[in-house]
């Protein structure tokens, strides 16, 4: 028997908003129109931008993801494009409105399926009632304290010029309230509803403002309430779908699941950090290693950290794998750590001082002397296997030395021949091309470093295929 659900809230949350914040009434509204669709929660995910709108979501049992101010509407946008299927809704302030203008205009330009929710208070609350793209024109904030003189933005023109499928304008007071959200949510494509509240600690002392004050705000900007847009164009997700199955005469397929492939030796949960530089190819190390957890049956997270500059400075990357669910990232004492650069080193010294005995440390030598540490400390010797520098985090991988799988074979052979052929070419003099041939020669075939683990990062056993990552045996 499918039984209803009566609330949506998390059982006994209150939430934190000052008394008679409007917040308070929108969630309540947002809440009645889950209840009413009856949504399933695993397939609901709300998104909620900066600001004490930003604090929301918590209160839901749905999915949810909270991230940079401004821009809700991005990380909104790419999960309903991951998977058209999700219902998302996103609920952001009029200051989330401003500082991410444009990303509300492509959502609206793309008819991206989403469900915006403009918490519009006409000021920052959450950082002390600073002026916004909303703010009426001589309204009174921190930041406009002789009126505001600049021309307030109409959200609802905005989005519907570019062509949102669904516009509403109203109040958290509104009794409809509930039965627009609900409207909107079953909207295919883009849908906003511009709300319009009171922040009791800031607009409302500041401007003796109350709900008839919010109502004659409107009239006088000549604004209009209500549903102001309805249009029915392709929403974006479900149209990129049906335009590739038509070009490829077939379905597109949906994400694939990670289906366990292998079965993993790990007794305990595993924290490993890999300690290197940008370009080192130490997130996609990371990445094979996370994916090889789970091609054998473990949970795994990763988490990535590195400057916003290019293939400079520091990349660290932390990947957590266990038997049991992950609830949480951010690994302050990694049972292994791979320092492979001074860059990776700089960044893990609180992690040094924590490990104990019981963890390890892999180490390239011309650091090895700047490690303090009481963990275990191994000297890896990263630059006798034949890659460059930028790969080191890849030749961390300790290679099995028993390839030997009908296509690494072949390539060693391809390896061997081209070597030979480069010899022949350069028989006179002794050509750089020639001399990297024979270093590579010796230090990938000799020492049996199959393509497989210098390409994937990836190590096999004898026999098996090596489709994919294997770290079953980490
Ligand atoms: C890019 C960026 N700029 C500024 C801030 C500082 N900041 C945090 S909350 C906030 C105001 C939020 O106002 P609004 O979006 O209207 O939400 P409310 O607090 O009113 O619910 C600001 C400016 C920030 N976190 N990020
Ligand atoms: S500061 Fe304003 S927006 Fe924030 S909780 Fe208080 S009343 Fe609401």
């Amino acid at each position: 028997m499918i039984q209803e659900l009566a609330t949506f809230r998390v059982a006994g949350s209150r939430y934190p908003f000052c008394p008679g914040c409007g917040h308070a009434l929108t969630n309540d509204a947002l809440n009645a129109a889950l209840v009413k669709l009856q949504l399933d929660p695993l397939k609901t995910v709300i998104v909620t931008d900066i600001g004490c709108v930003g604090m929301s979501d918590q209160y839901f049992d749905v999915n949810a993801f909270h991230g940079l101010h401004g821009r809700a509407i991005t990380y909104a946008t790419g999960i309903k494009l991951a998977n058209p299927e999700l219902k998302v809704i996103v609920l952001m302030g009029d200051g989330g409105a401003g500082i991410g203008g444009a990303h509300l205009l492509n959502a609206a330009r793309r008819n991206v399926g989403l469900t915006v929710l403009v918490f519009n208070n006409f000021n920052f609350g959450m950082t002390g009632g600073q002026h916004s793209v909303t703010t009426p024109h001589g309204g009174i904030t921190s930041t406009t304290r002789g009126g505001n003189l600049e021309r307030p933005l109409d959200i609802c023109a905005t989005v519907s010029v570019n062509g949102a499928s669904f516009v509403y304008r109203g109040t958290a007071f509104d009794k409809e309230l509930a039965d627009r959200i609900a409207e909107a949510i079953q909207t295919p494509g883009f849908a906003l509803l511009d709300i319009w509240e009171l922040c009791t600690a800031y607009y409302v002392p500041n401007n003796k403002f109350s709900k008839t004050e919010l109502l004659q705000t409107m009239q006088g900007l000549g604004l209009a309430a209500g549903i102001l847009q309805r249009m029915d164009n392709p929403e974006l997700a479900h149209a990129y779908r049906t335009e590739f199955a038509d070009q490829l005469g077939k379905p597109v397929l949906p994400p694939e699941p990670i289906e366990q492939k292998f079965e993993s030796a790990l007794a305990k949960t595993t924290r490993v950090l890999l300690a290197g530089a940008a370009g080192g190819k130490v997130r996609s190390t990371a990445s094979a290693l996370a994916l090889g957890g789970m091609y054998s049956g473990l949970w795994a997270t990763q988490r990535d950290d590195y400057p916003t500059t290019v293939m400079s400075g520091y990349s660290v990357s932390e990947v957590i794998l266990s038997r049991e669910e992950i609830l949480y990232t951010g690994v302050n004492q990694p049972d292994i750590l791979a320092v492979l650069t001074p860059e990776g080193l700089s960044q893990a010294p609180r992690q040094l001082k924590a490990m104990d005995e019981s963890q390890t440390v892999y180490v390239v030598p011309e650091l090895a002397d700047q490690i303090q540490t009481k963990a275990r400390k191994v000297i890896f010797h990263l630059n006798r296997a034949a890659v460059s520098r930028k790969s080191l985090a890849v030749a961390a991988r300790r290679p099995r030395p028993s390839c030997a799988t009908p296509a690494c074979i072949r390539w060693k052979h391809s390896a061997r021949r081209s070597m030979r052929a480069s010899a022949k070419t350069s028989r006179r003099r002794i050509s750089k091309r020639w001399k990297r041939a024979r270093r590579f020669y010796r230090n990938v075939i000799t020492r049996h470093l199959c393509r497989c683990t210098r390409r994937g990062g990836t190590t096999a056993r004898r026999g098996e295929p090596h489709a994919g990552a294997n770290f079953a045996h980490v």
